[in-house]
């Protein structure tokens, strides 16, 4: 196999253009004289419609939106490579998994699912998670999330559960939001989604960043090897970074004070030459295993847990180079679980066999044509031959007179690929079954996994699913929708569901009522089975935890610390921590009253990054206050207290040195700080490079829940 690293970026190269020191020309090529004014019968006069040059502008500019997707409408994506470090010929004959070093080209795109394209990043939601491989073989398309598991067990759910989430149809609101009525309705009646509640009421919900989120496949996947045999598999993505959330406060105020929050940081991490990295994982299931497990395969709200199915790691993926053009690189990207190369093909889970048919179709109306893999970003590395033709913006110019197979007349030709030339072929499963509208029994365990998920949380994770709840219960306006909800979550852990009935001021009913709607029996909402129980082979694993996640590892890369500055601050202290943080690959910055400069101590400058007003704790993921003569100023100014008031609530690591100490009684937790907090820091030392290095011990640890309230101790 070739490595093709480079090869899709010099295939997009193109379709490049760059108006550097060019004429401006109409769409036509015609050299504009004047852009300013359009053509009119005297100076004062009517515009003409001969205007050309108008008449063009104009209409591409009525035209230069296309229907954003009806999921997953908002996200970021780059280009970087996938590397096998590891490679699997035994289990599939994927061209693109055979050789250790072997790279292969991706554009990755990260998403939130309910919000429209302008919404803020970072919404209480799952994370779409797609990965575009350009391989020798063509194009094989990963469509996943940073949750294992979904909602629903069968694709004809999805618009019922898409209705729901989006904005109410009568007034459009909320937007980005799950806490209205419409959601929690449905959910009420889905039974099979509790597993599915539990993570998305978990922080996972809330990520720190897109680089640092896990990625799952979800179904079950086939792999196939050159011999035909075949093995069940699960893929995960693992961050180098670790996996982290933010606090739910900290996620509302970071929506209004940079709702990009998620695209700037990959932008700029990327540009910044800190380039994200994920590790590909594999669990492998053996056919023959395929009914051992208490629970089915098949079945999307039902992961594998790491303690049974261990996973292998298969290659890392590197994002190092972000679009040149948004629209038409992360807009016009088209992915769909059914885009696989020989060695990959599809289980019978009956989520995944709708969204077989769903990706190509949305893209009909999305991008407008069946040509839409003819859009650079969506084109193939591996030559397409064949005789699809036509159809609207068609780029590609067919030669010869033969667009049909068999033919004489083109020599047979396209011709069709023996499997040992690498022709795709589906795994032969043998199939003997009756044609029923049903749900298999198998499929009937709707709380099992959310059991083994919510007993894998630690106390404060526990407690953040508890007041997540609570906050999107909250929103609820019918009472009885709030009551049904308890119901289910009475099934997954009985003190759950009484700590959740605190906040809402209700009771926890002690029976799960359905209501009768029209033509259908109560037993039939939300399936065909009665939702059941079933015990659990693995009752907690660490692997669903964030903060128990085994694969965390100690790393400040990429951070970002406000350093809160005012004129007299200590130079050598700000260049101390700013010289440590730089050494792990983090970053400091100089925030003061105003932009422009910030006199040191010793009658030098520093440069402000921001002013308190353009940023944000928020926006950070630790506060610092160095030693300085103008500490009063901060002690009296709210936008400066704010810094360290949110960073305090938000339970990120706080440092402070020399008379900057002080600076903490004048906060609004300074009763509240406990000698055994280690995220709140101070010395009596300016610039002391053990402090700096207390500092950092500290923010590898990412929060210090432990200062919440803790519904679980
Ligand atoms: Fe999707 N989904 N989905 N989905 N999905 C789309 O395709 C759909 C599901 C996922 O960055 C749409 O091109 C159905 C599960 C991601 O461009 C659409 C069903 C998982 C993305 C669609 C599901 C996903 C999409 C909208 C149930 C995790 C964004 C625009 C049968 C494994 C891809 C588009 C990107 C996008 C349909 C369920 C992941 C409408 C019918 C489960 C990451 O085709």
């Amino acid at each position: 196999m070739k490595n093709s690293q480079d090869e899709k970026q010099r295939d997009l190269s193109i379709n490049k253009s760059d108006g550097t020191n060019k004429f401006l020309t109409t769409d036509q090529g015609v050299k504009i004289n004047d852009d300013n004014n359009s053509l009119k019968a005297g100076e004062r006069g009517p515009s003409l419609l001969e205007d050309f040059i108008l008449r063009e502008k104009i209409t591409h500019f009525d035209h230069e939106r296309i229907p954003e997707r009806i999921v997953h409408a908002r996200g970021s994506g780059a280009h970087g490579f996938f590397e096998v470090t590891n490679p699997i010929p035994e289990l599939t004959k994927a061209g693109f998994l055979q050789e250790a070093g072997l790279k292969t080209p991706v554009f990755t795109r990260f998403s939130t699912v309910a919000g429209s394209r302008g919404s803020t990043d970072l919404a209480r939601d799952v994370r779409g998670f797609s990965v575009k491989f350009y391989t020798q073989e063509g194009i094989y398309d990963f469509v996943g999330n940073n949750i294992p598991v979904f909602f629903i067990q069968d694709a004809s759910k999805f618009p019922d559960l898409i209705h729901a989430v989006k904005p109410e149809p009568h007034n459009e609101i909320p937007q980005a939001a799950s806490a209205h009525d419409t959601f929690w309705d449905f959910i009420s009646l889905m039974p099979e989604s509790m597993h599915m509640i539990m993570w998305v009421m978990s922080d996972r919900a809330i990520p720190r960043s897109y680089r640092m989120m896990e990625g799952f496949g979800v179904h079950t996947f086939r792999f196939i090897n050159e011999a035909g045999a075949s093995s069940f598999v699960k893929l995960h993505w693992k961050p180098k970074l670790g996996t982290h959330a933010v606090a739910w406060d900290e996620a509302q105020k970071i929506s209004g004070k940079n709702p990009d929050f998620h695209r700037q940081d990959l932008w700029e991490a990327i540009e910044a030459g800190n380039f994200p990295e994920w590790e590909l994982g594999v669990q492998v299931i053996p056919t023959e295993d395929e009914n051992k497990y208490e629970f089915d395969l098949l079945d999307p709200t039902k992961l594998v847990p790491e303690e049974l199915v261990p996973v292998t790691i298969v290659g890392r993926m590197v994002l190092n180079k972000n679009p040149d053009n948004f629209f038409a690189e992360t807009e016009q990207i088209a992915f769909h679980p059914g885009h696989v190369v020989p060695g990959i093909d599809f289980s019978n889970d009956p989520l995944l066999q709708g969204r077989l048919f769903s990706y190509t179709d949305t893209q009909l109306s999305r991008l407008g044509s069946p040509n839409f893999h003819e859009i650079p970003i969506n084109r193939s590395i591996a030559p397409v031959h064949n005789n699809q033709r036509d159809g609207h913006m068609r780029q590609e110019i067919n030669k010869g007179r033969v667009s049909y197979h068999p033919n004489s007349l083109g020599g047979g030709c396209p011709y069709q690929a023996k499997i040992s030339e690498g022709g795709f072929s589906s795994f032969e499963e043998r199939i003997d079954a009756h044609k029923v509208r049903e749900r298999s029994e198998s499929f009937s365990d709707h709380f099992g996994q959310a059991k083994l998920f919510f007993n894998s949380q630690t106390p404060e994770e526990k407690s953040h699913i508890v007041k997540a709840l609570r906050f999107e219960l909250g929103k609820v306006e019918t009472t009885a929708i709030r009551v049904r909800m308890l119901g289910l979550l009475s099934q997954v852990d009985a003190e759950l569901a009484e700590k959740v009935a605190v906040g809402l001021g209700a009771t926890v009913p002690s029976t799960l009522e359905f209501p009768v709607n029209k033509g259908v029996s109560p037993e039939n909402e939300g399936g065909n089975q009665e939702p059941k129980t079933v015990e659990q082979a693995v009752s907690s694993s660490e692997a669903l935890s964030m903060i128990n996640n085994p694969t965390n590892s100690p790393t400040i890369e990429s951070r970002r610390v406000a350093i809160l500055c005012s004129d007299g601050v200590s130079e050598a202290a700000v260049k101390n921590i700013k010289k440590a943080l730089k050494k792990q690959g983090a970053k400091g910055f100089v925030i003061a009253p105003h932009l422009g400069a910030v006199l040191t101590d010793n009658d030098g400058a520093l440069k402000a990054d921001f002013s308190f007003l353009t940023a944000s704790s928020v926006l950070f993921d630790a506060v610092y206050v160095p030693h300085g003569l103008g500490l009063n100023l901060l002690a009296e100014n709210d936008d400066a207290l704010e810094y360290l008031n949110d960073a305090y609530k938000h339970c990120k690591v706080i440092g402070a040195d020399g008379e900057a100490s002080e600076l903490l009684s004048a906060t609004s937790f300074a009763s509240k700080i406990t000698n055994d907090d280690d995220g709140v820091i101070v010395t009596s030392e300016v610039a002391s490079e053990a402090f700096a290095q207390e500092f950092i011990t500290a923010m590898t640890k990412h929060r210090f829940w432990k200062r919440e309230p803790n519904l679980y101790l």
